[in-house]
């Protein structure tokens, strides 16, 4: 039977589009399909970027299972995502540690890998663009540098993008849009303000969809987050979403250490030593005060 990735649902439709060869065309029009009736579906249902397996029937095509979910993506809601892209910009909008932290954070809790894409390095000398990399680096993130306008890592990208569904994500105005056109130059995708405020072009719609781009590359973009919740997030949790405490942490004195003013922290004696970086320890504490407070508003 043949087997399809969902790029699109609407209004209890599935867009799918076919993982069968010959695959040296991408289809131009994904299949639309209903569900066959029998077809049992979990609380989820079938969510984009499932892989299902479908038939014709009477002249429609319906879905007749699913395929066994291998990731799931809360925000934004999609199956089998097996690449999380997080854009930065170098300039316009400038780095933010506070809210590059919470995007990895999130990241991190999705156990989906990840990597850093530094845009707009057109924007920047290249010590300062070095110098930015190597710190995200020297924390133990992948990270990559571009730029569109003179296609700096254009190559790098495409290669860590082969054979993936990956998810875009990063704050508005950082170049998710203007990368995803540089990468796939079909897309022809909106970027600047007017495609987050209008939203009426043909890929601005806020609903999630994948964007095939090569027959076994599948991209989402999102909107730009103004703001991320990470609400879910056990406070005692977030230390273990920071790669460059790990080595400190495992050897506090209290199993319990949240590394703000416990005796025998070995995440504090680490900063005070310069081992790990004091901008980032106050991303953690400013981000641990943020989650202690809609912790506790959420479940006291
Ligand atoms: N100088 C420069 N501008 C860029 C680059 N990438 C995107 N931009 C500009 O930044 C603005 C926002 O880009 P867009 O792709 O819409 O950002 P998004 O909100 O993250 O999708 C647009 O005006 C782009 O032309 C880049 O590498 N260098
Ligand atoms: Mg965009
Ligand atoms: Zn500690």
């Amino acid at each position: 039977m043949p087997i399809g990735r969902v790029v699109r649902a609407i209004g209890g439709f599935y867009y799918v589009e076919s993982l069968e060869k010959p695959r040296g065309k991408v289809s131009s029009e994904p299949l639309e399909c209903s569900i066959r009736g029998k077809l049992k579906l979990g609380k989820e249902g079938i969510l984009v970027g499932d892989k299902v397996e479908f038939l014709e029937v009477d002249g429609h095509t319906v879905i007749v299972n699913i395929l066994p979910r291998e990731t799931e993506l809360k925000r934004p809601y999609i199956a089998n995502v097996d690449l999380i892209v997080l854009v930065f910009a170098q300039r316009n909008p400038d780095p933010n540690d506070y809210l590059i932290a919470k995007f990895l954070v999130l990241a991190e809790t999705s156990r989906v890998p990840y990597l850093i894409v530094f845009n707009k390095t057109d924007l920047v000398d290249k010590s300062e663009s070095l110098k930015l990399m190597n710190i995200y680096r020297n924390y133990g993130y992948r990270v990559m540098c571009t730029s569109v306008i003179t296609h700096l890592g254009k190559h790098n990208l495409q290669q860590a993008l082969k054979d993936k569904v990956s998810v875009f994500a990063g704050p508005s105005g950082v170049g998710k849009s203007a990368l995803l056109n540089m990468v796939a130059p079909g897309l022809s995708l909106q970027t600047g303000n007017v495609s987050e405020k209008i939203g009426r072009g043909k890929h601005t719609t806020r609903e999630v969809q994948l964007l095939r781009i090569k027959p076994s590359c599948f991209i989402a973009d999102t909107p730009g987050f103004s703001q991320i919740a990470l609400d879910f997030l056990n406070p005692r949790e977030l230390a273990d979403c920071f790669p460059d405490f790990e080595e400190y942490r495992e050897s506090c004195k209290f199993k319990t250490c949240l590394h703000l003013s416990e005796p025998g922290c070995s995440v504090k004696t680490a900063v005070a030593e310069g081992q790990i970086s004091p901008g980032r320890y106050q991303s953690y504490t400013d981000l641990l005060s943020e989650l202690k407070e809609t912790w506790e508003n959420k479940y006291h």
